[in-house]
């Protein structure tokens, strides 16, 4: 038995364009200035994406969290685009907390919210509790919706958790992703998607997944089997196929969303997308 929601008529589709892993020097396609960014949420929503994971860089294309910059980034992205604004609060490994709560400020419609520290490569990617719960309720308060990053069954464990001792988020929607694949985290593979997706809280009201590296596909083919909506991108893979790399993020949205046909559950716009999640309303 497993209390996930049932499946979607319509398909979500994150893109999760820039990440923080990454080096311009080394992949001189990552979107990392704002026009970049800009020009790549309007393409991805053009090819069928609903929301964007935003990670930002500085002048040096650097990660950062800076917040006139991550506002200005909001700003731009509601200007231009149509896409459900989501904010990382992951940033990168070496962030503090207090800048990771700040992002809140920046306005976005909604914010990622990983529910537990996990390996991270050789690094380690910190969410104790505490911060976890504070990070969910600062989210309540400003009035943004989180969507439940989970590397790891035991971070289905925590959001069960969260959930019974802290209530619903903001919107009352629970939208969760699993990031699968990452070294230290669950693996890419079909079988520890569904043992993930039987253990989502009943609160659920839907979830999407991501497979980093190779695990890119078998993950969106599994997801779409098992009734979820899809997060792709360059945060999270670098390569198109073998030996052939993502020359731009849309490449990978446009591929999710003939997925998403094939499976005859079609990607939804981003107005969808915000009925979906109920964010609060641009105005
Ligand atoms: N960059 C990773 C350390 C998130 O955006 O919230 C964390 C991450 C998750 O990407
Ligand atoms: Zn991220």
């Amino acid at each position: 038995m497993t209390s996930a929601p049932p499946p979607p008529d319509r398909t979500l589709i994150t893109v999760a364009p820039t990440g923080a892993e990454s080096s311009k020097a080394d992949v001189p396609a990552l979107p990392t200035t704002l026009d970049e960014l800009v020009e790549t949420a309007i393409a991805c929503e053009r090819a069928g994406a609903a929301m964007v994971h935003v990670h930002i860089r500085d002048a040096e294309h650097r990660p950062t969290l800076d917040l006139a910059r991550l506002t200005d980034t909001v700003a731009a992205l509601r200007e231009t685009t149509s896409l459900v604004v989501q904010l990382s609060t992951g940033g990168s490994v070496h962030d503090p907390y207090a800048h990771r709560l700040r992002v809140l400020e920046a306005g976005p419609d909604s914010c990622s919210l990983t529910m537990g520290t996990v390996n991270f490569g050789d690094e380690v990617f910190l969410n104790p509790w505490p911060f976890v719960r504070e990070l969910y309720e600062a989210s309540r308060a400003a009035r943004v919706v989180p969507e439940f990053e989970l590397f790891d069954l035991g971070h289905v464990a925590a959001l069960h958790r969260l959930l019974d001792s802290c209530g619903l988020p903001y919107g009352e929607r629970v939208h969760c992703d699993l990031v699968m694949g990452v070294a230290g985290g669950m693996p890419g593979t079909a079988g520890a998607l569904v043992a993930a997706v039987a253990a989502l809280p009943p609160q659920t009201t839907s979830w999407s997944a991501t497979g980093v590296g190779r695990t890119t596909l078998p993950v969106a083919l599994a997801a779409l089997g098992a009734g979820g909506h899809l997060r792709v991108g360059m945060e999270d893979t670098l390569s198109f196929a073998r030996g052939r790399p993502v020359t731009h993020n849309a490449e990978l949205v446009e591929r999710a969303a003939q997925l998403a046909a094939l499976a005859q559950r079609p990607a939804m716009t981003g107005a969808d997308g915000r009925e979906l999640l109920q964010v609060r309303s641009a105005a």
